[in-house]
């Protein structure tokens, strides 16, 4: 076997899925908006971030709790990142978005069902679809020194302003955006790479699987909150507006009519 799982970019892939809206949904179309004038709120985006020790053992380079940070994990890819200094940023904008999962730390990984939702009218659109043994579903990837790298990659176009969701099998969804989690929890980072240009994005992204939160003495209550639970790398690559697009399209068939007529008065 090659990979532990491998998957072409198919169509079939990126299933729509409509949702009806909750309440905190008919929240996320008011931030959605705000967000798009580039005003939100500071709670919405993680710009600190606290680890727990992870429950996960034996991954690359140890064999302890440790080794299955995600510092650990990035660092054994040789991708570049601090995982204590994520990117303040929880929606993102338009655009053509590849990609691929770099690992999955996490029991839950087949039935994890991971995408992308319209920060304007809450539609999801899934990347990983959470049914075990499906061709497009996850499984648990811990990088080990004997392992070689899943290959499961997604290619998508995103019309609107978009934020990541995670559905796990606890029948909760979790966000990029940290208003619509309950208590306003952090289950999402952001890292914006250094290869990212002035058209195109680059992030390590990251999920914690299970509710963050914590007891009265500050102890972690019911998850390890390592986010080492749904990795991928993503880039987003700035497209032209569709309007300018069809902009463009009337002027060349403007240019082509009066060439047209031109040529008729010519002849
Ligand atoms: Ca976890």
């Amino acid at each position: 076997m090659k990979h532990l799982f491998s998957s072409e970019p198919r169509e079939d892939l990126y299933q729509m899925l409509t949702v009806s809206f909750r309440k905190r949904l008919m929240s996320a179309i008011g931030i959605g908006l705000l967000s798009a004038g580039a005003v939100v709120a500071s709670t919405d985006r993680a710009s600190a971030v606290s680890f727990g020790t992870s429950w996960d053992r034996d991954c690359v380079g140890g064999r302890g709790a440790g080794s299955c940070s995600l510092q650990n994990l990035l660092d054994s890819q040789g991708i570049k990142v601090d995982t204590t200094k994520p990117t303040p940023i929880s929606l993102f904008q338009r655009g053509r978005i590849t990609g691929e999962v770099l690992f999955s730390v996490a029991s839950f990984a087949p039935r994890n069902i991971f995408g992308i939702y319209d920060a304007t009218t809450g539609q999801q659109t899934v990347l990983t679809n959470g049914t075990p043994n499906s061709k497009n579903a996850l499984k648990t990837f811990k990088p080990s020194k004997n392992q070689p790298l899943p290959t499961l990659t997604f290619s998508m176009m995103a019309n609107n302003l978009f934020g990541f969701f995670l559905t796990t099998p606890q029948n909760s969804t979790f966000y990029s955006q940290n208003s619509l989690n309950p208590n306003g929890a952090t289950q999402f980072l952001a890292y914006e790479l250094s290869s990212s240009t002035a058209r195109r994005r680059d992030y390590i992204i990251a999920f914690e699987d299970l509710l963050v939160r914590r007891n009265r003495n500050g102890s972690l209550n019911g998850t390890d909150a390592d986010y080492n639970d749904l990795v991928a790398r993503v880039s987003i690559e700035q497209v032209p507006e569709p309007a300018a697009v069809l902009g463009l399209g009337a002027v060349a068939g403007m240019a082509a009519l009066s060439r047209r007529k031109k040529k008729e008065a010519m002849g």
